[in-house]
C-alpha cells in the first residue's frame, strides 16, 4: 500500500486521537498503517522584527509513532492575508453563503497564493515517487497546480470540509476563476453531500464550458477531473467507547443529578456565524412563550467554543449571544431555574459524551454547515433504550443523511420552536425507532468508511487518467 502524504491547514499528532477529535480520528488508522506524514502550519507566526519573512518559513519535523509530522512557520504577512484574510475572510463567508460578510481585500489573494507555494516548495522534496496525497480544506485549494508546477506526478486528492455554494454565489468572489481551475487540477475532488457536488457540476459546465464524461466525471480545462460525494462519519465506536469511560459516566451521572428535575437540551459549538446561535436562542425563547409548560422544566445548556476571535464579525456574535442569553434569563428565569446555560469554553473531549447523553434533545441548527459532527457525536452517545432526540437544520450537510432526526428550517423561529417542543414531547417508542435509523447509518457510513471510501476512489481515479496534462496555473 502507498504511504499516504496528509497536507491539511493545521496538524495533529494522531496517537493524541481523544484530545485532538475530528480528523485525526478519521485519518489515525492509515496514517499509522502506511508510516504517513502529515504536513501543515505549526500554528507559529514570525513577527517581522524577528525576522519572519513573507513567501518563507522555517520547517519542523516530528516523529509521532510510524506518523512524521512536518509543520512549518508563517511570517505575519503570510499568515494575516492567507489565514485571516483569504481564507477566513473570504473564503468561509462566502462558501457559507455570506456574501455580507465577506472581506474583497485585493491583498489577500496574493499571501493566499504565496503560502500556497511555500506549501508545495517545502513539501516536494520530501516527497516519493509513489506517494498518495489528500489534501484538506480551503486554506489548500491550489496546492495540487502548485505541487504539479513543481514537477510533482503523484496522485493528490482534495476534500473540502466545507459546502460550496451554488456558481452565482462562488462568481462573487475576485478570481473565483482561478480558484476553481486550482481545484480542478485534482485527481479527485470530494465534498461532504450530493448538494455540493451539484454545484461544483453546475459551476464547472456554466463557468467553464465542462463537458461531462460520465456521472462525476467532467473534461474541462484539458484535462478530465473526478468528483464524488463523500460525508464525512465519526468514529463510532471510539465515541460510544468514550461515552462508558469513567469520565464520560462520571459526566453523566453530575449532569443527571444536576438537573433531575427538567429535561435538558443541549448545543456544542464553535462559535461561528455559520453555525445560527442566535437563531437556536429566538427558537428557544419563541417555544418558553408559546408553550408555557416548557417554562421550568426545560433548561438549555449552550457550550460554545471560542473561535477566530481576531476576526470582527465574531466578536459582534459574541457579544449578540450574551445579550441574548441575558435577556432570556432575565425574562423567562426564576429563582430555581434559569432557561439557559451559556458556557463559552472548550469542554475536554472525553466529557462531551455524557453531557450529550444527559440531554434529551440537541439542537443542531447551523444556517449553513459541510456535514456537522456534533449531530452524529449526539447519536452515537445517546443510550438506545431510552435516546434523546435530534433537532437538525436542514441546512447542514449531515441532514441529507440524518433523515430520523426532525428537521428544521432555523430562519423559521416558529416553526423551530414548534419542532423542539415536539422532540421535548416525543414517547419513548417513537425516540427509539427514530434512534435506530439513526444509529445504523452512522455507523455504515462511519469515519473509516469516509477514509476507505475517498482514498479507494482516488486510487482509481489516477489509474484511468494516466497522460492526462497536468493544469497550470
Ligand atoms: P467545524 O465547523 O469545526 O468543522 P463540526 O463538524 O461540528 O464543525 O465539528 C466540531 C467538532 O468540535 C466536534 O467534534 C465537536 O465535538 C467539537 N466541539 C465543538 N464545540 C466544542 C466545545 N465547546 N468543546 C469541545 N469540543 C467542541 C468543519 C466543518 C463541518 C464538518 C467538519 C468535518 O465546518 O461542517 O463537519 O469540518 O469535516
Amino acid at each position: 500500500m502507498s504511504r499516504i502524504v496528509v497536507v491539511s491547514n493545521r496538524v495533529a499528532d494522531p496517537r493524541k486521537t481523544a484530545a485532538a477529535g475530528g480528523l485525526a480520528v478519521a485519518l489515525a488508522d492509515v496514517l499509522n498503517s502506511t508510516g504517513g506524514l502529515w504536513f501543515g502550519w505549526s500554528g507559529k507566526v514570525v513577527e517581522t522584527a524577528e525576522g519572519g519573512k513573507a513567501g518563507e518559513g522555517t520547517v519542523h519535523t516530528h516523529q509521532a509513532g510510524p506518523v512524521k509530522l512536518v509543520t512549518v512557520d508563517l511570517s505575519r504577512e503570510d499568515h494575516d492575508s492567507f489565514y485571516l484574510g483569504y481564507s477566513n475572510g473570504v473564503l468561509w463567508p462566502v462558501f457559507h453563503y455570506r456574501l455580507d460578510l465577506a472581506d474583497f481585500d485585493a491583498g489577500y489573494i496574493g499571501g493566499y497564493r504565496r503560502v500556497n507555494q511555500l506549501f508545495a516548495r517545502k513539501l516536494q522534496p520530501l516527497l516519493q515517487d509513489d506517494d498518495v496525497i489528500w489534501v484538506h480544506d480551503y486554506h489548500l485549494i491550489p496546492l495540487a497546480a502548485e505541487l504539479r508546477a513543481l514537477g510533482c506526478q503523484q496522485r493528490i486528492g482534495f476534500f473540502l470540509h466545507i459546502p460550496l455554494p451554488p456558481p452565482l454565489i462562488l462568481a462573487a468572489i475576485p478570481g473565483h476563476d482561478w480558484l476553481m481551475r486550482g481545484l480542478c487540477a485534482y485527481d479527485l475532488v470530494g465534498f461532504q453531500s450530493q448538494a455540493d457536488l451539484g454545484h461544483f457540476g453546475h459551476y464547472i459546465e456554466t463557468e467553464a464550458h465542462a463537458q461531462q464524461v460520465e456521472a462525476g466525471r467532467w473534461r474541462v480545462f484539458g484535462r478530465v477531473v473526478q468528483a464524488g460525494a463523500f460525508p464525512i462519519g465519526i468514529d463510532v465506536d471510539e465515541f460510544t467507547a468514550l461515552a462508558e469511560a469513567p469520565e464520560g459516566r462520571e459526566m453523566f451521572h453530575r449532569m443527571r443529578n444536576e438537573y433531575s428535575r427538567r429535561k435538558l437540551l443541549v448545543g456544542v459549538d464553535r462559535v461561528d456565524y455559520s453555525k445560527g446561535l442566535p437563531h437556536r436562542l429566538r427558537a428557544f425563547r419563541e417555544m418558553l412563550q408559546k408553550y408555557p409548560e416548557t417554562r421550568k422544566s426545560a433548561t438549555l445548556i449552550q457550550i460554545a467554543s471560542p473561535s477566530r476571535e481576531n476576526v470582527s464579525a465574531y466578536t459582534d456574535l459574541l457579544h449578540e449571544m450574551e445579550s441574548l442569553c441575558g435577556a432570556i434569563n432575565g425574562n423567562y428565569g426564576e429563582l430555581d431555574w434559569m432557561p439557559v446555560r451559556y458556557i463559552h469554553r472548550n469542554v475536554a473531549r472525553p466529557r462531551l459524551p455524557g453531557i450529550y447523553r444527559a440531554a434529551r434533545v440537541a439542537l443542531v441548527t447551523p444556517l449553513r454547515d459541510g456535514m456537522n459532527l456534533v449531530a452524529k457525536e449526539y447519536i452515537a452517545a445517546q443510550d438506545p433504550a431510552d435516546p434523546g432526540v435530534l433537532v437538525l437544520s436542514r441546512f447542514a450537510g449531515a441532514a441529507e443523511q440524518l433523515k430520523e432526526a426532525l428537521l428544521v428550517n432555523p430562519y423559521d423561529t416558529e416553526g423551530t420552536a414548534g419542532a423542539i417542543h415536539l422532540a421535548l414531547q416525543m414517547p419513548l417508542e417513537e425516540r427509539q425507532a427514530r434512534h435506530r435509523g439513526l444509529m445504523e447509518t452512522i455507523r455504515r457510513y462511519d469515519g473509516h468508511w469516509w477514509c476507505d471510501s475517498f482514498l479507494d476512489a482516488l486510487g482509481k481515479a489516477k489509474a484511468e487518467e494516466t497522460g492526462t496534462p497536468w493544469l497550470r496555473l
